[in-house]
């Protein structure tokens, strides 16, 4: 009974082998092959996901790195100082290049201004009006960027995005445009 035990142990080890063997046969090579194929079409996904965040991460940092010192690289940003007053929008340069602009905007007085930087083919003193402000929602007007509420002696800073076109820069507080706050801009 006992030189028995080992004989049948032998043989159901050997059921569970000679069926993993048969599951290696031909008929099952497609099965295997398909199963790695998907594993490692896996690992090649999850090392494409690794690395493109890392490029991202990369281009994030160069774009930090490229605004600290223009010319590195990254996005170049153009600054324009600007002057308004009582009733006159005076950029110092009437162009930029396109890309990242910052207007530093520095209001003499005596009343409170706005700066609205609008993207438009109109000339600058034909913007449609309505209720003594240019009507932002018209047509052929596009309103990209604005600072509100610049005090007299105050200076704020404005950056944004421009595609190369024609702009108007404008103050848009009832009657300041058509007083004469109002200035062509273009960027190349
Ligand atoms: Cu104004």
């Amino acid at each position: 009974m006992l030189k028995r035990y080992p004989l049948v142990a032998v043989a159901v080890l050997m059921i569970p082998l000679i069926t993993l063997l048969a599951a290696c046969g031909d008929g099952d090579n497609d099965k295997v092959d398909r199963a790695r194929t998907e594993v490692t079409g896996g690992l090649n996904k999850a090392q494409t996901g690794v690395t493109g965040g890392v490029d991202k991460a990369k281009t994030q940092v160069g774009g930090i790195t490229g605004n600290d010192t223009p010319g590195a690289g990254g996005a170049e940003q153009a600054t324009v100082d600007v002057t308004e007053k009582d009733f006159a929008i005076s950029p110092g340069s009437p162009s930029a290049p396109a890309g990242n602009v910052k207007f530093n905007v520095r209001n003499d007085g005596p009343s409170t201004h706005e700066f609205i930087v609008i993207k438009t083919d109109l000339a600058p003193d034909q913007l449609p009006v309505k209720d003594g402000k240019v009507n932002e929602d018209a047509n052929g007007i596009e309103l990209v960027d604005e600072i509100e509420d610049i005090r007299s002696g105050d200076t704020k800073s404005l950056t944004t995005n421009l595609d190369t076109g024609r702009y108007v820069l404008i103050c848009n507080i009832e009657g300041h445009y058509q007083q004469g706050m109002r200035v062509g801009f273009a960027v190349q």
